[in-house]
């Protein structure tokens, strides 16, 4: 139903179609179509009908079929005006054995970052979760967070704004000395016996001004007004769109994951401080190693960190 729902979207994408052309071409009564396009009309396309046939005359921003339609990866996309959290809903999901499907969402009510610290998700931004079924072991499911991590950042730099990556899981946008936080990521996962049964990869990604401290949108980083301007014609649509296929990209491809991280961070080369639970370990971040490990080096030799939290430090 949905298959075919979609397929009729795309002829109609390509252009004007009769509905007896349509019946035809998927094999369904005209009735059938015509439930097809009232449908997609309640989803916000707009589709006029004259005597040649049905007309596509405007996608909606976000909603599922406007996230399938074109989408050059194979996911299935549910969307959500609302919802507690994507990864919430994604997890059950994964749980009744979807894979390769997604959960996007313009607001949460119960948004979550890492250690049950909580997202702020306002409405109009973009919130989304990828279940997948990868052939990894538990331990080399960080890889997956750093995917997540370029993904957004290139997706994020297309229209047109300086983003970075910060260590472990951070999207950010720096001017000058000022750095702030566009998205964050949240990878959970289940497995055992030295496989992943399911991973969850949840991406949180600010566009208007949250108006959260130390927070910046796709739409409002500082930059000068006509830039502004134009940026606030970025369609959320192709952003996720971008993302995903730059995710699915990597995934197919993991052995180039750390070098598009290395090329796209801003970590590397920077003083940082790693908060871990064995204590805090200060230096210079000097590369990244499979799957995820930061490797500073200290004055004591070099250190890989794992898992934790980091902080970009002043220059001494
Ligand atoms: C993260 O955690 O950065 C992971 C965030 C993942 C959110 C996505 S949204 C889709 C999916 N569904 C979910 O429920 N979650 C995922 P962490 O590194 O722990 O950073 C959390 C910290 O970032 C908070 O303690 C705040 O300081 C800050 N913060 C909260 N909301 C923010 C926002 N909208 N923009 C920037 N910073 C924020």
């Amino acid at each position: 139903m949905k298959q075919t729902r979609q397929r009729v979207l795309g002829a109609l994408a390509d252009g004007p179609v009769s509905g007896p052309r349509l019946a035809d071409e998927f094999a369904i009564s005209r009735a059938a179509v015509w439930k097809h396009v009232e449908a997609l009309r309640e989803e916000g396309f707009v589709i006029e009908s004259d005597d040649s046939g049905y007309r596509l005359i405007e996608i909606p921003e976000m909603s599922g079929a406007a996230l399938e339609l074109g989408l050059d990866a194979p996911f299935e996309i549910e969307y959500h005006k609302v919802i507690d959290s994507t990864n919430a809903r994604a997890r059950t999901l994964a749980a009744n054995g979807a894979t390769d499907s997604v959960v996007v969402a313009s607001a949460q009510t119960a948004g979550r970052g890492r250690r049950n610290r909580e997202w702020e998700s306002p409405p109009g931004g973009v919130y989304l979760s990828i279940v997948c079924q990868p052939d990894l072991s538990p331990a080399e499911s960080p890889l997956y967070t750093l995917a997540a991590a370029v993904a957004t950042t290139r997706a994020a730099r297309e229209t047109g704004i300086d983003a970075r990556i910060k260590w472990p899981n951070d999207v950010l946008v720096v001017n000058e000395n000022d750095e702030r936080k566009l998205a964050g990521i949240l990878t959970e996962m289940q497995g055992e016996a030295g496989q992943v049964a399911w991973l969850v990869v949840g991406i949180g990604v600010n566009v208007d001004d949250p108006n959260i401290d130390g927070a910046v949108g796709l739409r409002n980083d500082q930059a000068d007004k006509t830039e502004a301007t134009e940026r606030n014609a970025i369609e959320t649509r192709i952003f996720v769109q971008r993302l995903l296929e730059e995710f699915d990209a990597l995934r197919n491809n993991t052995d180039a994951i750390l070098p598009a991280w290395r090329d796209n961070a801003i970590t590397l080369g920077r003083r940082v401080r790693a908060q871990t639970p064995r204590g805090d370990v200060i230096g210079q971040a000097t590369d990244i190693e499979s799957p995820g490990a930061l490797v500073i080096e200290t004055n004591d030799g070099n250190v890989r960190i794992h898992a934790g939290d980091c902080e970009h430090l002043h220059q001494t």
